[in-house]
């Protein structure tokens, strides 16, 4: 039985696609020269973007490296395909072009040579996890953050802090339950209110984060960080900010109808303007011993009763 070959299209019809490319690259050209040098730095980036944190350098850095390995090896891989094609391809109608089947070296090495190139992606990735979810014994500040249907509350502590309770709530070495700080202040945000969440330049601060209802996560983009607010559980990171200026945090996660009003300002101020803006916090009357947690906080107000027992029982 002989091979059936598919007859060659006649005709001369490259010119037409040949010239596909370089129209591309013209347009493409055109495109780029229109770029601001904000929007050029934007590119070196990848669009990620400019990293305000000591920790999302790391995050950058592998976010850059990524794409750049990703690269090299499209280039390598789309190399072979073009040396390929042009090199063995058919010369005449009645030719057949050499045919390898089961060549051992080469089948080693294309599935050794992935496997080394995930192995080193892994590796890299599990670095920068490591550094953006490394946590300081006692960092300069922790910030208690409530992710509720639809906003965010910030809890600031007041007065010495104990960082013994280091998961935000439950019990220290000591057996006694509590908060790191003996009192907190706080800013509430409702699905009609933005709030903003002040951090002090240079210093560490954690975020422990409650959630009384569903999961969110509570993220500022330009920190490259993000975490997921998980209801019954504590979860924490930490950060230093670099510099001073504003920034706009979210809801990451699709937590109900007003998910996209789950929105936050984050500006990161001087030292003294940290402590000054405490201090306008509680001038404004916004103090109390534990932080607002959401849950039974949510329902309960000052002069009220317990709610259960306004319910009345239902068995
Ligand atoms: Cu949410």
């Amino acid at each position: 039985m002989s091979l059936q070959l598919p007859r060659r299209a006649a005709g001369r019809r490259g010119l037409p696609r040949l010239l596909t490319l370089p129209a591309l690259l013209g347009i493409g050209l055109v495109l780029l020269a229109g770029c601001s040098s904000a929007s050029q730095d934007e590119w070196k980036r990848l669009a990620m973007p400019d990293p305000a944190t000591l920790e999302g350098e790391s995050t950058l850095a592998l976010w850059q490296g990524a794409w750049i390995a990703a690269l090299v090896t499209g280039v390598v891989v789309w190399g072979l395909m073009a040396w390929v094609v042009i090199r063995y391809r058919r010369r005449s109608d009645d030719e057949i072009p050499v045919q390898t089947r089961y060549n051992l070296p080469l089948e080693i090495f294309y599935t050794i040579a992935p496997v080394m190139m995930v192995v080193v992606f892994f590796s890299h990735t599990v670095r920068v996890q490591n550094i953006a979810l490394e946590e300081s014994a006692c960092p300069d500040n922790i910030v208690e953050v409530t992710g509720q249907q639809w906003s965010w509350t910030f809890n600031y502590g007041l007065g010495e802090k104990d960082c013994d309770f280091k998961e935000g709530e439950g019990e220290d070495e000591s057996g006694t339950e509590g908060y790191a700080y003996p009192s907190y202040t706080y800013e509430v945000g409702t699905a009609s209110y933005i709030p903003t969440l002040y951090l002090p330049v240079n210093e560490s601060t954690r975020f422990n984060l409650h959630s009384p209802d569903v999961i969110h996560d509570f993220g500022v983009p330009g920190f490259l960080m993000k975490m997921d607010v998980i209801p019954g559980r504590v979860n924490s990171y930490e950060i230093t900010p670099t510099r001073t200026g504003s920034f706009l945090g979210k809801c990451y996660e699709l937590c109900g109808v007003y998910h996209s009003r789950m929105l936050f300002k984050v500006e990161v101020v001087t030292a003294e303007e940290y402590a000054d803006y405490l201090d306008t916090l509680v001038a404004d009357d916004r103090e109390s011993d534990e932080p607002l947690l959401g849950g039974a906080n949510a329902i309960t107000q000052a002069g009220l009763d317990d709610p259960a027992e306004s319910e009345g029982e239902s068995e």
